[in-house]
């Protein structure tokens, strides 16, 4: 499921592909819109966050991100054809996958997310404990998984991005959105490889939840810039 992909829409020769100017990034989260913009700002792209009033979204339950992904994207360009309008769409679909859960909540993370909240990912957790930081680590192993689709000019790009961690024994910090302040990353080598929990690298929040650091800071580890850089480098190698 996680292997990288490029599918075309248009089924023609594949042109040479240039950055647009502009891409709508369809997300009701203002967040997730912040954090793309991030990941586009060396490029000389703008994104635009697109949720009109009249766009309602139909989650589709299904167990991939993938395929949400995809009925996203082909939503928003029903929408926007039936509007008269041709643009390159930006969607990507997240989820927290923990490992003691078996993967759970994953596709189910919204739903979860907005039910029992970050407190109750907490009390689901609490039985996982170890006196050893490294074990607790291990025992709480947890990451996020991002698939996003970029439609440019009919041809479909997808970009997939993972970030490894584990769950925090306490909620901590303001920042960000969603889970982030239970989500503590492994560090990350000079590289972007996820080091094993309690080794050292390049990148460190030093034990803190992403609701604890910057989005600067969060960005050096994240699933969602990674999935964005996998599209772009997809596009530039045509
Ligand atoms: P859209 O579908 O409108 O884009 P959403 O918030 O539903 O917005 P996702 O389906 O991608 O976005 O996210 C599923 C849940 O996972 C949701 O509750 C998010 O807040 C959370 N989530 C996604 N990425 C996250 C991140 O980087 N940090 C923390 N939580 C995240």
């Amino acid at each position: 499921m996680w292997q990288k992909k490029r599918n075309q829409f248009n089924n023609g020769t594949l042109p040479a592909f240039a950055m647009p100017e502009t891409i709508w990034f369809v997300t009701s989260n203002t967040g997730k819109f912040e954090e793309a913009k991030l990941a586009f700002s060396d490029l000389n792209v703008e994104l635009k966050q697109f949720h009109p009033s009249s766009f309602e979204f139909i989650e589709p339950q299904h167990h991939q991100l993938e395929f949400i992904a995809q009925s996203k994207l082909e939503q928003a360009q029903s929408y926007l054809d039936s509007k008269g309008e041709v643009a390159n769409v930006l969607v990507e679909d997240a989820g927290l996958f923990i490992d003691a859960l078996d993967g759970f909540p994953g596709v189910y993370s919204s739903y979860v997310f907005d039910t029992i909240g970050l407190d109750g990912i907490v009390r689901l957790l609490s039985h996982l404990t170890s006196e050893n930081p490294n074990q607790l680590r291990s025992l709480r192993s947890a990451s996020f998984h991002a698939v996003a689709m970029l439609s440019l000019n009919g041809t479909l790009f997808t970009g997939m991005g993972e970030c490894k961690g584990y769950i925090s024994t306490q909620i901590k910090g303001e920042q960000g959105f969603g889970f982030d302040p239970i989500f503590i990353p492994n560090d990350i080598d000079i590289t972007g490889q996820s080091l094993l929990p309690g080794q050292t690298g390049m990148y460190s929040t030093h034990g803190a939840t992403f609701g604890e650091v910057s989005s600067e800071q969060k960005n050096e580890f994240s699933h969602r810039k990674k999935a964005i850089k996998d599209i772009i480098q997809n596009i530039s190698t045509g």
